[in-house]
């Protein structure tokens, strides 16, 4: 772990917390400077983080962006040892898992990116994916049946999305068959299952759920701005998106276990 990873980790794990400069340098055995410079480089990276002489560095509690570091503090202990990899930018997350799907990535394994510059959905379709402040998220499965039913595994992951959505929000979204859900009659998420099948043998080595959330995304483009809502607009301010993806990642291992 370099040491910009490291500071985050610790800030991550005391949001709002002051954390003495010459504590994580000591934790570490590295200089104050180095940790200076580590926490100038993740404010360049757009965290907000306060320096209080005599106290120390603080994450800001307002701040949301999404890292490993960041979701880790979030995740139930049975999660916490799930590979998790966060991009500043990808042009799709389930492209990036299927490549690490063949690379023999493990099961349970997720890819996350504050923004997508070429977000799928069905049938050759786009997912609007703005930056920061949505949820797109893949996971990877080894499923060790048979996947010709594999229309119940978007079904494990839409009715663990919705659960989610319910036990941070409150609020109850409803799953238009099979791969969408709708919040007051406005689509809140859409999922997309890919198959990733080895090009010998034919047989499916894994497959990989895409999911879609509108967290706090506030504005939509003219041609999806009546039929699209989030979390955010739905509730009236903004949601915490790693709790979010915690309950995904939850209530979805839940019922993929059923599957
Ligand atoms: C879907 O397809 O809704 C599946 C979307 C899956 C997105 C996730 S994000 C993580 C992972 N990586 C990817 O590249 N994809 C997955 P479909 O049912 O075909 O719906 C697409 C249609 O929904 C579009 O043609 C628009 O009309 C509408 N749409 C696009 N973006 C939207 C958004 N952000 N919110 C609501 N509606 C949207």
């Amino acid at each position: 772990m370099s040491v910009k990873e490291f500071v985050l980790k610790k800030l991550e794990e005391n949001r709002g917390i002051p954390l003495s400069g010459e504590a994580i340098a000591n934790s570490l055995s590295v200089s104050r400077a180095a940790v200076w410079k580590a926490v100038r480089a993740l404010e360049a990276e757009g965290y907000h983080i306060e320096a209080v002489p005599n106290q120390g560095y603080t994450l800001c509690t307002d701040n949301d962006l999404l890292s490993t570091q960041g979701i880790l503090p979030y995740l139930n202990p049975p999660l916490k040892s799930r590979e998790i990899r966060v991009f500043p930018c990808l042009p799709s997350t389930n492209q990036e898992a299927k490549r690490m799907a063949l690379e023999s990535a493990e099961q349970g394994s997720a890819v996350l990116a504050e923004e997508q510059s070429a977000g799928r959905g069905r049938l050759g379709r786009s997912f609007f994916s703005p930056r920061g402040n949505g949820l797109y998220m893949s996971v990877i499965l080894r499923p060790k049946a048979d996947v010709s039913n594999a229309v119940l595994i978007t079904t494990a992951a839409a009715v663990g999305v919705c659960r989610a959505i319910d036990t941070v929000t409150g609020r109850h979204p409803q799953i238009k068959w099979v791969n969408d859900l709708y919040l007051n009659e406005k689509k809140i998420c859409g999922i997309l299952t890919e198959a990733v099948t080895n090009f010998e043998t034919g047989v499916i080595e894994s497959v990989v759920v895409g999911i879609g959330i509108n967290a706090n995304t506030t504005d939509f483009p003219e041609e999806i701005r009546a039929t699209a809502t989030s979390l955010a607009l739905e509730l009236g301010h903004p949601v915490c998106r790693a709790a979010v993806i915690n309950g995904v990642m939850c209530a979805f291992e839940e019922y993929y276990g059923r599957y």
